[in-house]
């Protein structure tokens, strides 16, 4: 094996001392170069002061490149019920109409006569905890999609190819970055709202997610073990013109009796049983597919199900929840308020106010909790990436088990255009170096290893080449595919040979982070030698440019983008990630709470 700067193939063992002293000294000093990050969140300094600019109104592509803002839905929708609501009362008048609404009237009592009547307690406190948990799914899941607003149908997130929007078209300037792209969303709806807080967003996504899919197993089982499962899985065809017949009723507002206690209508039972049965389960799948590991072990899967398209579905997935639930309240409160209120949160079938004080006690603690959200995200920051890392932290641990392989993608799955991210370096030392083409440029190796090295660009060429074609997942959510080529770690930590306390690869960067001090992030070791963890030097055939990382990237395709460390000037082996920086793990984890495992 070729090991250059190793003892045995330098000319003489003084140099092989300073060499290993450079190297440890070098890093050494990159420590000293990292800064804490802050216990709280001022929005005012906060990710680099970015300002807190807000969006456009959400719009979507038509052909080429026209776009329809959505905002002109409302007008339309209000127009189409002016239309439909005499058109559907013209249709009544109709006596095959007629005669259909009476051979269907809505609803048959057989549907769930295996259900019986009425609604158990289960029921009820399934249903809060639902609605509870959703309003913190909808608002940080709006929040994660506020950090690259746009969606695709492809992994390759080029832009003017995007199917939605709720940002400007992408300027012209070639270093354009995805968090230049991000946006503040007002703080009630976003979940903190402050803009690039997807961080803390997605712990509170996944998070609660965790709790929503164990309340929804318990009601999967609930629901079949006690036969309630009669009452929203339709099993007669029967449905569809029920549906329809209820339909025209509605419309013509002249509504159907309501005999929620015992059957639901064909509407109900078609939306309910969509909700829980198909859109339930797809928020799932389609959040996985989010996964880089996931999507990196399941090829054949993520080759169409990619990233983008995941994403695009998840979102169409919370628009039916909106959807479902604006519905859903509106016949609540127009079908006979206080009877359907008793139902569902008193489990009684009358007209009393019993079931509407329940309903507003509810409803003042979903409303606390709504308002107390954002500010306490942004005062207690830690405690939210603490809780939200107990919570998912098992599941990136596991999921960035994955056997990684190479062989995904081929060179003509290279993207177009690539997202930029992060912040570009601009200190003398590394200007120097780029001026003069990088030739005094070392990557300085130290820290719990047998052999600390120096490492010039042509030392690293020298060594067994590595070459991946590999997609990158922005934890913003833009994805894209590049070649990389460059030195296996592998074959960098048999350079060095680690110590058996070495746990964990710090990358340091030339380049600083948003809040000053220097980018880093760590890596498990175990994960740095997995095939598809290298030090990159190319990128799709040519010197890796300065805005993916000259001279020198990292490539770990089971993690998230922000880990990716560009700019690398140095690498430390360490026993634990608390003895670096602020001890979270990588700078993002220390200054914007990220968590240090991303595998999901
Ligand atoms: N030194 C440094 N490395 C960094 C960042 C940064 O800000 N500084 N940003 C990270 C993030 S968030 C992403 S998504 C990728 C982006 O890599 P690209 O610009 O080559 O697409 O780099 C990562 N590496
Ligand atoms: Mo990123």
């Amino acid at each position: 094996m070729d090991h250059p700067r190793r003892s045995e193939d330098r000319p003489g063992a003084d140099d092989q001392v300073s060499q290993t002293e450079r190297a440890q000294q070098a890093v050494r000093r990159f420590r000293s170069e990292l800064t804490l990050g802050e216990d709280s969140i001022d929005t005012d300094t906060w990710a680099g002061s970015i300002p807190q600019v807000y969006g456009v109104a959400p719009r979507v592509r038509v052909g080429r490149s026209r776009w329809f803002n959505l905002l002109w839905l409302v007008p339309i929708a209000a127009v189409g019920l002016v239309v439909a609501i005499p058109a559907a009362q013209g249709l009544r008048n109709v006596p095959a109409v007629a005669d259909f609404i009476e051979r269907y009237p809505g609803a048959d009592p057989a549907w769930s006569a295996g259900a019986g009547t009425g609604f158990p307690a289960w029921l009820s406190w399934q249903h809060f905890f639902n609605l509870f948990l959703m309003v913190f799914i909808v608002r940080a899941g709006l929040q994660i999609l506020a950090d690259h607003p746009r969606l695709y149908w492809t992994r390759h997130s080029t832009p003017g190819h995007e199917w939605f929007r709720m940002q400007k078209p992408v300027p012209e300037d070639p270093l354009w970055t995805a968090k230049e792209d991000s946006i503040r969303l007002p703080s009630g709806v976003g979940l903190p709202g402050v803009r690039h807080t997807i961080g803390l967003a997605r712990w509170w996504h996944l998070g609660t997610d965790v709790v929503f899919l164990l309340n929804g197993v318990v009601f999967y089982v609930l629901l079949f073990v006690t036969g309630q499962w009669h009452r929203v899985v339709p099993t007669s065809w029967d449905v569809l013109p029920n549906a329809a017949s209820t339909m025209i009723q509605y419309l013509s507002l002249d509504w159907p009796p309501e005999k929620g206690w015992v059957v639901y209508n064909g509407l109900q039972l078609i939306a309910y049983f969509v909700t829980v049965f198909v859109a339930a389960p797809l928020a799932l799948v389609s959040g996985l597919g989010m996964s880089p590991a996931l999507s990196t072990r399941f090829r054949r899967i993520s080759k169409v199900l990619s990233i983008q398209f995941a994403r695009s579905l998840h979102f169409l997935v919370m628009v039916w929840f909106l959807v479902f639930i604006a519905m859903h309240v509106t016949m609540v409160f127009t079908t006979g308020l206080l009877n359907n209120l008793n139902h569902m949160f008193a489990g009684r079938n009358d007209d009393s106010w019993v079931g509407f004080w329940v309903f507003a006690v509810a409803m003042v603690v979903v409303g606390i909790a709504w308002w107390a959200a954002s500010p306490f995200t942004l005062r207690h920051p830690r405690v939210v990436q603490r809780v939200g890392s107990t919570l998912i932290g098992p599941f990136e641990r596991w999921f960035a088990h994955v056997d990684a392989q190479p062989g995904e993608y081929d060179e003509s799955d290279i993207s177009p255009y690539f997202w930029h991210n992060g912040r570009y370096p601009d200190s003398a030392e590394y200007r120097t170096l780029a001026d003069s083409g990088f030739v005094d440029y070392r990557l300085e190796i130290s820290g719990r290893v047998e052999h600390p090295v120096e490492l010039s660009l042509e030392d690293l060429r020298a060594l067994p080449p590595h070459e991946q074609i590999t997609q990158h997942f922005c934890i913003q959510g833009w994805s894209g595919v590049a070649k990389w080529g460059g030195v296996s770690m592998t074959t960098i930590l048999d350079l060095v040979e680690p110590h058996p306390d070495a746990e964990w690869v710090v990358f340091y960067s030339f380049g600083e982070g948003a809040d000053g001090g220097i980018y880093y992030d760590a890596h498990p070791i175990e994960e740095m030698r997995g095939e598809l963890a290298m030090l990159a030097f190319d990128m799709n055939g040519e010197p890796l440019p300065f805005g993916y990382g000259a001279p020198l990237r990292l490539r770990n395709e089971v993690q998230l983008g922000f880990k990716q460390v560009k700019w690398i000037k140095g690498i430390e082996l360490v026993a634990g990630i608390d003895e670096v920086g602020g001890g979270y793990g990588g700078y993002n984890e220390d200054h914007e709470f990220f968590g240090y495992r991303q595998a999901i």
